[in-house]
């Protein structure tokens, strides 16, 4: 039952037979080949799954960076609507990486959460290789001692709905809005790069990651040794710390897939029929701004 439980580490609980309804979907692919649910409206009650997160005692660390001018233009409303939408009902830590401590928005929290701000050099080049290590770093030091989940994202988004404890898993994949039904992937195709990827299964965005912490540390390593490996080989994967994801992945299949409705672009519209929730989206780039 390991893939299938809804909270990832309790494989006794068989659980998911009542959480998880892979059927309730026609229209949309459910479970991959490999046997990962994956999660879309429909699919799941979240009363349910919430029940279980609170018996198994769940707890969510979330890691988002905010250097530079992103900070200014996007954390309040990434943490004011997560306050609204993510892990409602369960204890969550967020873990703002800036280099402007003094400038992290005062928000008013609710029960059972918290917020850390914790200091990052300011050096935009590199943020896509630190965050892997910072990543790292903060599970091993003190995250592995307080909480069962660890959930990455990228600031430059806004919760829109629900995201909730039926995200959560062993180790979570985000499928991309650009590619989840066009079969266009964009693996990194230079066999230079240790990101090399021939074919694959989903093409995943790096902009939502997570799972138990001893996944998410696995992967972040795993970039982490590839991005600066490929450093001493002069070369840069195309789409950076997301081809070396996309190549984690591939090695090591995800137990869970959020459709994407988790991690949308407003771009596509309500055209999707087959996206009837948005629960995250993009947040407009403004790159005259943000990269000066
Ligand atoms: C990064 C690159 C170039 C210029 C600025 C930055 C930058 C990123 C920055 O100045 N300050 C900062 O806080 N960041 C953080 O890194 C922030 O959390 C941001 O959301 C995240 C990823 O950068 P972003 O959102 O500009 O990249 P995207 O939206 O094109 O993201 C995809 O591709 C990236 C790699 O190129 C990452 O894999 C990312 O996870 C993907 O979503
Ligand atoms: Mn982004």
């Amino acid at each position: 039952f390991r893939n299938l439980c809804p909270c990832g580490s309790h494989s006794h609980l068989p659980c998911f037979l009542l959480l998880f309804l892979p059927r309730a979907r026609k229209d949309v692919p459910t479970t991959t080949y490999w046997g990962a649910p994956i999660i879309w409206e429909g699919t799941f009650d979240p009363t349910l799954f919430d029940e279980a997160h609170k018996l198994a005692q769940s707890s969510v660390a979330l890691t988002v960076f905010a250097v530079g001018k992103y900070l200014d233009v996007y954390l309040r409303n990434f943490l004011v609507s997560a306050e609204k939408h993510f892990m409602p009902g369960l204890p969550v830590t967020y873990l703002v990486f800036t280099d402007q401590s003094e400038e992290v928005p005062a928000l008013q929290l609710g029960a059972l959460r918290d917020l850390r701000v914790l200091p990052v050099h300011k050096r935009w080049q590199d943020i896509s290789m630190m965050r892997m290590k910072t990543i790292s770093d903060i599970i091993q030091n003190e995250l592995r001692w307080s909480h069962s989940h660890v959930f990455c994202f990228d600031v430059d988004q806004v919760f829109t709905g629900r995201w909730g404890s039926e995200a959560l898993g062993e180790s979570v994949a985000q499928i991309h809005s650009e590619y989840y039904k066009t079969g266009i992937f964009t693996y990194d195709r230079n066999p230079m790069s240790r990101a090399y990827l021939p074919r694959g299964d989903w093409y995943y965005h790096a902009a939502v990651f997570g799972g138990s912490w001893q996944k998410v540390k696995e992967l972040v390593d795993f970039c982490y040794a590839g991005i600066m490996e490929d450093k001493r080989n002069n070369v840069e994967a195309v789409w950076h710390d997301e081809s070396h994801l996309n190549k984690y992945f591939y090695l090591h299949r995800p137990t869970r897939l959020l459709s994407s409705e988790y991690c949308w672009s407003p771009a596509h519209g309500s055209a999707a029929k087959d996206v009837r929730v948005h629960r995250l989206e993009w947040a407009q780039k403004f790159y005259n701004v943000l990269r000066t």
